[in-house]
């Protein structure tokens, strides 16, 4: 038989974590109301002690010793209570008692040396942030943005009565915003090559002029690579919009010019590596002439978390003030989406989920965000 032991904050907690841990055949063998010790739990709300066991024959070699160390305990607790007891009957004849005073020390020392230093309910808090811990790893979250979600929710959620799961949802809640600036005037998209950066623009023409019918203009800055203005010419042409292929910055200018009847202007841009800082200062002299804050970061979900943040300071210098974030349809973890808001810490602006153009782009809400990023939602 396995018996365990567990301080939770309510039932529900205690259930799931039993489930968990000793399976569905686990059975509740008591459970009472504690407090956490010391003055701090005096104010705080009761906790719930339960007791759980299982037959079990194979028993992990851990769970063995701890429950060697859970009798040991309670005996030594037993008698440190005892000891308690009589010392306070003889208050008097302590202080000439050397024996007992000593007796006591050590046994609570014994005590603390039980639990590795940290009270029962120390642990307890301990084993909780494991769990989180993992579970965010799980998902491919970046140990930075893990850490700053652990500092949050032992800050301002440790003592709550909710499970940790909603409480991790409602810190990524928080933490996320989506764009509220409207499709209006010039838009420009920069980013690392090969994210989407020109399909995206293919996309978000296509919805703007053939669905919401507002007269749409293109622009592409690229200088670069051969092929890339084909790729958005070809597009212009189906969508019937009108398309300007800039090279030099005064081209820049007479482009927005040409363009400016139009309700919407979708500046494409060369992929940049954020590393190479010359093209990212080439790329900014060209945006400066477009004269708009509607700047977007493209960001593929399939970016290893070590580069994501080399791409959000790189292009930092492009004043970038939303995120895009592509091929979500090519992950099957969608931890990078926090990663993504963590490190650019802009509002998120289009989700896009395929090479269709013009329907992958997916729906957009805080909830679906936190539920992709914690497993609970996929992109199919
Ligand atoms: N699976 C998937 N592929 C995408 C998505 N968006 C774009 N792509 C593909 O990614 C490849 C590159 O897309 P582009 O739009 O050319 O990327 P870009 O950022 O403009 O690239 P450069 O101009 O070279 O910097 C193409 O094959 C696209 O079809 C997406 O959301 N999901
Ligand atoms: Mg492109």
């Amino acid at each position: 038989m396995l018996i365990k032991r567990y301080i939770v904050n309510n039932m529900n907690e205690a259930m799931t974590r039993i489930r968990y841990e000793l399976g569905k055949d686990a059975i509740i063998i008591s459970q009472r109301k504690i407090r956490k010790p010391g003055i701090k739990g005096f104010f705080s709300n009761k906790l719930i002690e339960v007791t759980a066991a299982i037959e079990n024959s194979e028993k992990k070699s851990d769970e063995v010793e701890q429950l060697k160390i859970n009798p040991l305990q309670s005996k030594v607790k037993e008698i440190l209570e005892n000891k308690n007891k009589e010392l306070k009957e003889t208050t008097n004849d302590v202080k000439e008692e050397p024996n007992l005073a000593t007796e006591l020390k050590d046994m609570k020392k014994m005590l603390e040396n039980l639990s590795k230093g940290t009270s029962p309910l120390e642990n307890e808090e301990e084993s909780i942030i494991k769990e989180i811990e993992e579970f965010l790893e799980k998902n491919d979250f970046d140990a930075e943005v893990i850490d700053e979600i652990l500092v949050e929710y032992k800050n301002n959620y440790s003592d709550t009565d909710a499970l940790w799961i909603d409480c991790i949802k409602e810190i990524l809640s928080k933490k996320i915003r989506l764009t509220t600036q409207s499709i209006e005037g010039a838009m420009v998209l920069v980013g690392p090559t090969g994210v989407g950066k020109t399909t995206t623009i293919a996309k978000l023409a296509g919805r703007l002029a053939l669905i919401e019918k507002r007269k749409v203009g293109l622009i592409t800055i690229d200088t670069y690579r051969i092929g890339a203005v084909e790729q958005l010419k070809t597009y212009a042409e189906i969508m019937n919009i009108p398309f300007k292929v800039v090279i030099t910055i005064k081209e820049m200018e007479e482009a927005i010019e040409a363009l400016k009847d139009c309700d919407v202007i979708l500046v494409d841009t060369t992929g940049r590596s954020s590393k190479n800082q010359m093209q990212i200062s080439e790329l900014r002299a060209f945006i400066s002439k477009v004269k708009t804050d509607n700047i977007h970061l493209v960001i593929s979900a399939t970016t290893k978390n070590k580069d994501i943040s080399a791409i959000t300071e790189g292009f930092r210098a492009l004043n970038y003030k939303n995120t895009i974030i592509t091929k979500l349809d090519e992950t099957t973890v969608y931890g990078s989406i926090i990663n993504i808001i963590y490190k650019a810490k802009t509002p998120v602006s289009f989700l896009t989920v395929g090479q269709n153009v013009p329907d992958d782009i997916a729906e957009l809400s805080v909830d679906k965000l936190v539920k992709l990023s914690l497993g609970e939602d996929n992109i199919c």
